[in-house]
């Protein structure tokens, strides 16, 4: 989603590198010496530019525009750093493009009525000197947008609009194998900032339309006190998704997780998250009792129908 945001060189690495390109310029002979130099000099101060002004408005064309993105990434860039720093960083950004042109459209016209050489290079000079603090008086904000994008880069590949089921249950209770049932596919790795874990993302069709299944290890998978604050949020904003849960329970004893706990984890997902939930049994191949209206075996395929019946109604 994010990941085509382009390196962002520090204010120096822009200045050496246009510089480097403007000094391979030279200009071919001329009758008169200050009109080779001069054109030298034109040539060299748009190529300052266009270097520069290409390379800061590409930035600011990139980096998402908070306003317009879904709250999903919303809330989780708010959980990574401060967005009205961000906000402020990529307006100076801008700003420093625009300036850099104004300062070039303004020697150049200057440099046609220059009639001397040593006229004619004390502008460049000049415009050097100017070019070069306009850049480094934002270099601040250009190493946070760098930062910023290392953070952005992580947020994960959710497509916010397609319907989505998140996969939550205590760990080992199937939620993994679920996903594979449903999906056929193996699924899209990715990320999950705050955590050390990564989520698995999966398409289906289901009732005729794409659906996007998620399983999320580390994240739906334990009671919310053993969490910290950063943990907590992001899952949170998960909710923006609006997606339903599907909720697994294993009464086998298989996942050495008592149903009393798995019930805890599902009254917290169902206070914090808000979302609609469809409680599944699983692994029911392995056990005749059934504890839930809708029991399934990722294993031998047994429920998958009536889950994606169920399903077929939160398709909205
Ligand atoms: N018999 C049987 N075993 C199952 C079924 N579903 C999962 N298992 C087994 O249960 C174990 C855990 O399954 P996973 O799908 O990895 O469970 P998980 O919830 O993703 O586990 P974590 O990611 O560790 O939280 C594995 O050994 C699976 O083979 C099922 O329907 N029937
Ligand atoms: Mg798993």
């Amino acid at each position: 989603m994010f990941t085509r945001i382009p390196t962002v060189l520090r204010s120096q690495e822009i200045i050496d590198k246009s510089f480097l390109r403007a000094s391979k310029i030279t200009e071919p002979y001329h009758p008169k010496i200050e009109d080779k130099i001069r054109k030298e000099i034109m040539d060299r101060v748009s190529t300052i530019e266009s270097t520069t002004c290409s390379h800061l408005t590409k930035l600011v064309k990139k980096f998402p525009t908070i306003e317009l993105i879904h709250p999903f990434y919303r809330d989780m860039i708010d959980l990574m750093f401060d967005i009205d720093h961000y906000k402020v960083s990529l307006s100076k950004v801008q700003w420093a493009s625009e300036r850099i042109t104004d300062l070039s459209t303004d020697v150049i016209r200057r440099l046609r009525s220059g009639k001397k050489v040593e006229d004619l290079n004390r502008m460049m000079r000049e415009y050097y000197g100017r070019f070069s603090s306009i850049m480094l008086s934002i270099d601040k904000d250009l190493s946070f947008l760098g930062s910023c994008r290392d953070w952005i880069r992580q947020i994960p590949d959710i497509n916010p609009d397609l319907p989505t089921f998140l996969v939550a249950g205590m760990p080992n209770v199937g939620k993994s194998s679920l996903l594979s049932a449903l999906t056929g596919t193996s699924p899209k790795v990715a990320p999950y900032p705050f955590t050390t874990q990564s989520i698995f993302i999966g398409y289906t069709t289901i009732g005729g339309k794409k659906v996007q299944i998620i399983d999320t290890p580390g994240i739906l998978d334990r009671p919310m006190a053993k969490r910290n604050e950063m943990e907590l949020k992001s899952i949170l904003s998960l909710k923006d998704i609006r997606g339903t849960v599907l909720f697994l329970l294993d009464p086998t004893g298989h996942s050495s997780y008592s149903l009393e706990q798995q019930e805890k984890l599902y009254q917290e997902i169902r206070k914090s998250l808000l979302s609609p939930i469809i409680r599944v049994q699983a692994k029911c191949d392995l056990t005749d009792a059934r504890v839930e209206e809708i029991a399934i075996s990722a294993s031998t395929g047994t429920g998958m129908g009536r889950l994606r019946e169920e399903m077929e109604k939160y398709v909205k």
